[in-house]
């Protein structure tokens, strides 16, 4: 079934005539009252914080190198790491883990098979290196297990010999989680892919962790359903790596959370014990919920090894149109009449601005802007399923009418088939693969309310100059957006201008330093800019009870100072 149909107008062009207030910015508050205010938090905000990092924080000596900081530990390779992204990401091996034997590897030789304990140079040089090529480890071995029995004996056996773990899906993960800081074993998970069952009734689908999701969403598609979740990083991840970052992406705004789609789940904790959750229920109060500690955990509590996870029908009418808009207050207002007016049909909602676009068109091959004629400010992908064709295309159509009516849509155009849409969703998709395609990238992944979100761009553009280009998108349905900040090289200068500037600033609007990539090694530090102490101190907690000698993923998610 074709998913795009013809739109009666093609190319949707409208020159604005009025404007029509949808919603005024917030007013009454003075510049001056309002800094007051900010003042206030941030003072209030410091003394928070003094009490709750403890001034002696593990710290490592550090030289710059190439404009790289370099921190030496306790290893004889020397080089350990390199604090790119994060003024005060420094982590010391801990030296309670310990070193790598040749009894070890016969022991995973003979639960695994030779083929599966993997010592080869290239293929652990890819496992210790991020998606960015930001992040690298020194591990000497990937696991590759096959079984759920087979991840619970590694486990076992690396909590009692002290050997820590990194657990891996489909290294797509940006914020360093996903890849070993020193030596840790390297499990990952690309050998569990097996697709268990489908319920067709309830639509809930039962898989094991590597399955990865584009893999899944075709399967689906062919059985009249679609995953509930869809990213640009889809052929790569894998749905255990996706629950583990609770990940976000392009249908949140219809589907929403990972916590609600997820029935159930099964985990091999540290010690090899399996946590049987699978469950398909989409009701079960008896006693806590204990899945929603390992969704979004980031594999600091345990391995995710099969999921659960409801999945909506497929609907028959998809339309996509791609809108540009001259200022961000017309993007503020048409998410608010979007959601208003297209309602129930309404699927995406995702927003760039022009340096995303231009980046995009510049460094990927065969992509074109829509709208060539004149540039805008911004761009927005708005996406409707439905199941009625004519309605769902006439309720798209009447509202970009009067959007355009509005002037809160300067130019559009609507997708005339399904090819053209993935070329829309490719601009769209490919603005991370192109950011790193140039010197350097520093990504922020911030929630904050819409009315500000685009604030702290102007500012951090306004911060840094002619040094670096800042760019912003991002899911604009949902509140989040993607800052990345683009320079020659990675320097220290530069990213002393943006941290802390950019967490301060995003705690003070009471935004989340973590909207969906996690925390991962990037942030662990950072934490307290968006959860209080008490909160940590709980977290710290439940990792100790889960993990008492913390093997899994050490140095991510909390500060090594409350463990
Ligand atoms: P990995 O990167 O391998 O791991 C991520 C974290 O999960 C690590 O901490 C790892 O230890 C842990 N982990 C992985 N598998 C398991 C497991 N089975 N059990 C326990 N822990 C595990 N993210 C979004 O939220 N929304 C987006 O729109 C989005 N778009 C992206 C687009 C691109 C081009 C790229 C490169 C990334 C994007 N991401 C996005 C980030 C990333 O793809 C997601 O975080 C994704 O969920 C990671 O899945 P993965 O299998 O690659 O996990
Ligand atoms: C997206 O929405 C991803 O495209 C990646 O979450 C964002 O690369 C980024 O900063
Ligand atoms: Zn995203």
């Amino acid at each position: 079934m074709e998913r795009y149909r013809r739109a009666s107008q093609i190319l949707l062009r409208y020159v604005s005539c009025e404007t029509r207030s949808l919603s005024k910015r917030p007013c009454g508050s003075s510049i001056a009252g309002q800094s007051r205010i900010q003042e206030q938090f941030i003072r209030e905000y410091n003394t928070k914080l003094r009490n709750v990092l403890p001034h002696s924080m593990p710290r490592v000596c550090t030289r710059t190198v190439q404009g790289s900081r370099i921190f030496c530990l306790d290893r004889p390779c020397g080089i350990q790491g390199r604090s790119y992204s994060s003024a005060a990401t420094y982590a010391q091996r801990n030296p309670s883990y310990s070193t790598l034997n040749s009894s070890d590897i016969t022991y995973f030789r003979s639960i695994l098979g030779d083929k599966n304990v993997v010592q080869d140079e290239d293929r652990l040089s890819a496992a210790n290196t991020d998606w960015m090529r930001k992040y690298k480890g020194s591990s000497q071995l990937l696991l590759l297990p096959k079984t759920t029995e087979e991840v619970s004996k590694i486990l076992f056996y690396c909590n009692s010999r002290r050997l820590a773990v990194v657990p891996q899906g489909g290294n797509t993960g940006l914020v360093g989680g996903s890849v070993p800081v020193f030596n840790e074993v390297i499990i990952n998970m690309a050998s569990m892919d097996k697709i268990i069952s489908l319920d067709k009734v309830n639509g809930i689908l039962t898989c094991e962790a590597g399955c990865i999701l584009e893999n899944l969403n075709n399967y689906l598609t062919s059985e009249g359903f679609i995953m509930p979740l869809d990213l640009g990083a889809k052929g790569s991840c894998q749905i255990g790596g996706n629950v583990s970052t609770n990940a976000g992406g392009l249908r949140f705004i219809r589907y929403g959370s990972l916590h609600g789609n997820i029935l159930g789940l099964e985990v091999v904790l540290a010690n090899g014990t399996v946590l049987d959750m699978l469950g398909t229920l989409r009701k079960d109060n008896t006693g806590y919920d204990l899945k929603h500690l390992f969704i979004g955990s980031e594999g600091s509590l345990g391995i995710v090894t099969k999921v659960s996870i409801l999945t909506p029908a497929k609907l028959l009418s998809t339309n996509l149109a791609f809108l540009a808009c001259n200022d961000y207050l017309s993007c503020q207002k048409l998410l608010f009449e979007a959601k208003r007016e297209l309602g129930e049909v309404l699927s995406a909602f995702e927003f760039m601005d022009s340096h995303a676009i231009d980046l995009v068109l510049g460094h990927l091959e065969g992509l074109r802007n829509p709208l060539p004629t004149s540039s805008y400010k911004f761009y927005v992908l708005i996406e409707t399923t439905g199941s009625d064709e004519s309605y769902d295309k006439a309720k798209l159509e009447a509202f970009l009418l009067h959007s355009m009516e509005c002037a809160l849509v300067s130019d559009g155009v609507i997708a005339q088939d399904i090819s053209q849409a993935s070329t829309f969703w490719r601009i769209r998709e490919g603005i991370s693969e192109a950011s790193v395609k140039l010197g350097a990238v520093y990504k922020y992944d911030l929630s904050l309310p819409v009315e500000k979100l685009y604030d702290i761009v102007e500012e951090m553009s306004q911060r840094l100059g002619d040094v670096a280009k800042v760019v912003g998108y991002g899911h604009l349905g949902d509140g989040n957006l993607h800052l990345n900040i683009l320079t020659a090289e990675y320097s220290d200068d530069i990213l002393a201008k943006i941290e802390p500037f950019v967490y301060e600033w995003t705690s003070m609007h009471r935004g989340s330093i973590s909207a969906e990539h996690g925390l991962g090694l990037m942030k662990a530090d950072k934490i307290h800019y968006s959860k209080s102490s008490e909160t940590v101190q709980l977290m710290a907690s439940i990792k100790k009870l889960l993990d008492p000698n913390c093997i899994l993923n050490p140095y991510k998610v909390l500060p090594q100072s409350v463990l």
